[in-house]
């Protein structure tokens, strides 16, 4: 019974490892660089700490990766190149669960806002739950975190040509 428990138990821990460590956010569309960045990669780039807002208006700090520097790896016309027909360029970013959300490029970039819009590893200095990470999209300031995008697997830049 004692073992039976142990078993279960570290098998939910091996689970949730696995879980974590075999997540991959794909970058493609238009862009110069597509990616496909594992756990490690992005656990190797620079991190930032924001404080946002969760739907239960608790005040919390996100931990992970500026979206504008993954854009910026992946070669998505930011900074000085955003202007011009590149003016009418979004990001779609997609879930594991189907759930998709949009921003436009200057939403993301430095040069246009100080608010800084995240991938989210770390809530409060512990990683994120199962089932709302391993990466999260968090944006300071916004007032519903509906495009607080959870289990994140893609991100896809295009024109939005009619
Ligand atoms: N992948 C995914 N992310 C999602 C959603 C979803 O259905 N799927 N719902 C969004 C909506 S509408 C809200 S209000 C918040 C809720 O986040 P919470 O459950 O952590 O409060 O998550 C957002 N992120
Ligand atoms: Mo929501």
């Amino acid at each position: 019974m004692k073992y039976t428990l142990l078993l279960f138990l570290a098998t939910i821990l091996l689970h949730s490892r696995t879980w974590a460590q075999s997540a991959t956010i794909s970058v493609t569309g238009e862009v110069t660089h597509p990616l496909q960045l594992s756990a490690a990669d992005i656990a190797a780039m620079k991190k930032v700490t924001v404080q946002a807002t969760d739907r239960d208006g608790k005040a919390h700090s996100y931990t992970g990766v500026p979206v504008a520097d993954i854009l910026q790896q992946a070669g998505v016309t930011m900074g000085a190149q955003l202007r011009g027909e590149n003016m009418s360029k979004y990001l779609l970013v997609k879930s594991g669960d189907g759930y998709e959300v949009l921003f436009s490029l200057p939403e993301l970039d430095a040069a246009f806002t100080d608010r800084v819009v995240i991938l989210a590893s770390q809530v409060d200095g512990q990683s994120l739950p199962e089932g709302k990470g391993p990466f999260r999209i968090v944006v300071p300031g916004e007032k519903k975190p509906a495009r607080w995008i959870w289990e994140v697997t893609a991100m896809t830049v295009r024109f939005a040509k009619e």
